[in-house]
C-alpha cells in the first residue's frame, strides 16, 4: 500500500523561484560578429581543436545573439520566474580593456533584458562564466595579479550600463572549475600545464577580482540600484567509501579544497583559505624542496577586504563521489595530490553522458546541509543543477533526476532548515558543452545543430519543469 505522504513536504514555499540557465560562449554564437573580440575559448577551440572531443566550436552555438526573441519566448512557455545568462566580456570589451566599448554588444544586452522585463522574467546575470579575453590571457590570464582590477573596470561598466534592471549579479561562475585551465594542458582554456601553481594563483587573483566588484557595487551602486551581489561555486558530495576516520577526513579535504579555497575566504566567519587548505600546500611544498609554499597568502588586510563579500551563495551542484584517502607525496607538484584523495563512482548510481555525472540525489541534501552548517545558513540560490544526455526528446533519465534532486531540495529545505530561495535547472537548451562540443546535451529544450535555423523543440523533461514551476510542486505521480 502507498504510504500517505504529508504535502507540504512535496511543495515549494511562497517566493522560491524557478529559472533556467545558460552561459554566453555555451549559446550565442556570433563569435566574430559586431566588432566581438576573441576569447580564451575561440582560441581553444580554433587553435587547440584536439582538446574538443568532435573538433567543433561555439561559433554559431545556438545563435542566440540573433535569436533573443526565440529564446525568450521559450523562457516564456516555461513560465520561470528568471533567467540566468553570462556576459561577454570580449563581445563588450574587445581587448578586455575599457578604453573601447563595442556598443553593439551593449546593444544586444539591453536588447534581451528588455524582452525579460517585458515577460516579467527576472534577469540574474553571470559577469565571468569563462571567457576571458584572449589579450588579458596574453598577459598571463588570471595567475596575473593585475586581472582583479580589469575585471573591476569590466564589472563597472555592467553595473553602470545595466545595473538599473539588474538586481541579482553573480561575479564568477565556479572559480575551482575554470582555474584548472591553469593545472592542466588538456583542459578548459586556456589550457595552460602549470600543475600546482596555475590554480592556486589563478585562484588568488579571482577572490580578490571577485571582494572589488562587490565593494565597487557597495560604494558606488547599491544604494541606487538596490541589488544583490553573489558568487556561484560548485561542490560534488563527498561520500567516504568506508566508515574510518581517514576516509572521513579525505572527504573533508575534498570539500576544503574544492570549496573552501573559495567559500572559506568569502562566506567563513574567520576568512582566508581554510587551514587544512594553508597546512597541507605549505607541508607538501617544503617536502619538495620549495624555499616557499606554492599557495600564495594573503595579507590581514586582503583577509577583512574579502571576508563576507557576498549577499548570498550560489550553488552549482551535479554529482556525488566517493572518497578514499590517498596520503604519497609526489615529487612533482599537483593540486590533486595536495588534497590527498582518490574518487571514484559507485557502479550502481545511474551514469549520465559525462564521464564526471551520475544521478545520485541524496548528495544533493547532504552538501546542502554541510554548507548550512559550514557558513552559518547562507541564503542559497542553486545556480545549476542537471544531466546530460547523447541525443532525444523522451528524456526519462533527465526527469528522474531533476525530480530526485528537486525531492532532495525539498527535504533539505524543510526538515533541515536549509535557507534555499531558489532554483536553477542547467539548461534552457542543448548547447556547446566546453571539451565535450555538442556530444553532450543538457538541455530541457533540443536544438538541431545541424538546421542553420537552429530549431528548439522542448522535451519531455521541460514540460515537467514546466508543470512544477506552474504548481510550486512535485507532481502526485512523482512522489514516493
Ligand atoms: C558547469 N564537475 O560546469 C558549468 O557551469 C556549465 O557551463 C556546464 O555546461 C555545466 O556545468 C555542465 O557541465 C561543471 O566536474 C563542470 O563536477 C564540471 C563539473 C561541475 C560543473
Amino acid at each position: 500500500a502507498r504510504v500517505p505522504t504529508n504535502s507540504s513536504n512535496y511543495t515549494f514555499p511562497d517566493g522560491f523561484k524557478f529559472g533556467v540557465a545558460t552561459a554566453s560562449y555555451q549559446v550565442e554564437g556570433a563569435w566574430n560578429k559586431d566588432g566581438k573580440g576573441h576569447s580564451i575559448w575561440d582560441y581553444q577551440t580554433h587553435n587547440e581543436t584536439y582538446l574538443i572531443a568532435d573538433g567543433s566550436n561555439g561559433d554559431d552555438a545556438c545563435d542566440s545573439y540573433h535569436m533573443l526573441e526565440k529564446d525568450v519566448a521559450l523562457l516564456k512557455n516555461l513560465g520561470v520566474d528568471f533567467y540566468r545568462f553570462s556576459f561577454s566580456w570580449s563581445r563588450l570589451l574587445p581587448s578586455g580593456h575599457i578604453n573601447a566599448v563595442n556598443n553593439a554588444g551593449i546593444d544586444y544586452y539591453n536588447g534581451l533584458i528588455d524582452a525579460l522585463l517585458r515577460e516579467g522574467i527576472e534577469p540574474l546575470a553571470t559577469i565571468y562564466h569563462w571567457d576571458l579575453p584572449q589579450q588579458l590571457q596574453d598577459l598571463g590570464g588570471w595567475p596575473n595579479p593585475v586581472l582583479a582590477d580589469y575585471f573591476e573596470d569590466y564589472a563597472r561598466l555592467l553595473f553602470e550600463n545595466f545595473g538599473d534592471r539588474i538586481k541579482m549579479w553573480i561575479t564568477f561562475n565556479e572559480p575551482s572549475v575554470f582555474t584548472n585551465g591553469y593545472e592542466s594542458n588538456i583542459n578548459h582554456a586556456p589550457s595552460i600545464e602549470a600543475p600546482g601553481f596555475g590554480k592556486y594563483l589563478a585562484s588568488h587573483t579571482v577572490l580578490k577580482a571577485h571582494a572589488q566588484a562587490y565593494h565597487l557595487y557597495n560604494n558606488m551602486f547599491r544604494e541606487t540600484q538596490k541589488g544583490n551581489v553573489g558568487i556561484t561555486l560548485t561542490i560534488d558530495w563527498c561520500e567516504p567509501k568506508e566508515e574510518t576516520e581517514h576516509h572521513l577526513a579525505a572527504c573533508e579535504r575534498f570539500q576544503q579544497f574544492e570549496m573552501g579555497l573559495y567559500g572559506n575566504p568569502i562566506f567563513s566567519e574567520e576568512g582566508d583559505y581554510p587551514e587544512i587548505v594553508k597546512t597541507r600546500v605549505d607541508n607538501i611544498s617544503e617536502a619538495q624542496g620549495f624555499r616557499r609554499s606554492r599557495l600564495p597568502k594573503f595579507t590581514q588586510d586582503e583577509i577583512e577586504y574579502i571576508r563576507g563579500t557576498a549577499d548570498f551563495f550560489g550553488l552549482n551542484h551535479y554529482t556525488t563521489q566517493l572518497g578514499t584517502p590517498s596520503t604519497v607525496i609526489d615529487s612533482q607538484p599537483s593540486y590533486r595530490n595536495d588534497i590527498g584523495i582518490h574518487t571514484e563512482y559507485d557502479e550502481s548510481w545511474p551514469e549520465s553522458a559525462s564521464s564526471w555525472l551520475r544521478d545520485v540525489p541524496w548528495g544533493f541534501r547532504k552538501i546542502l546541509v554541510s554548507l548550512k552548517q559550514r557558513y552559518g545558513n547562507p541564503p542559497i540560490i542553486i545556480t545549476e543543477n542537471g544531466f546530460s544526455d547523447r541525443e532525444g526528446h523522451e528524456d526519462d533519465s533527465r526527469i528522474h533526476y531533476h525530480i530526485g534532486y528537486l525531492t532532495e531540495l525539498l527535504k533539505a529545505l524543510h526538515e533541515d532548515g536549509v535557507n534555499v530561495f531558489g532554483y536553477t535547472a542547467w539548461s534552457l537548451m542543448d548547447n556547446f558543452e566546453w571539451n565535450q562540443g555538442y556530444t553532450e546535451r543538457f538541455g530541457l529544450h533540443y536544438v538541431n545543430f545541424t538546421d542553420p535555423e537552429r530549431p528548439r523543440t522542448i522535451k519531455k523533461s521541460g514540460k515537467i519543469f514546466k508543470e512544477i514551476v506552474a504548481t510550486r510542486e512535485i507532481p502526485e505521480r512523482f512522489r514516493k
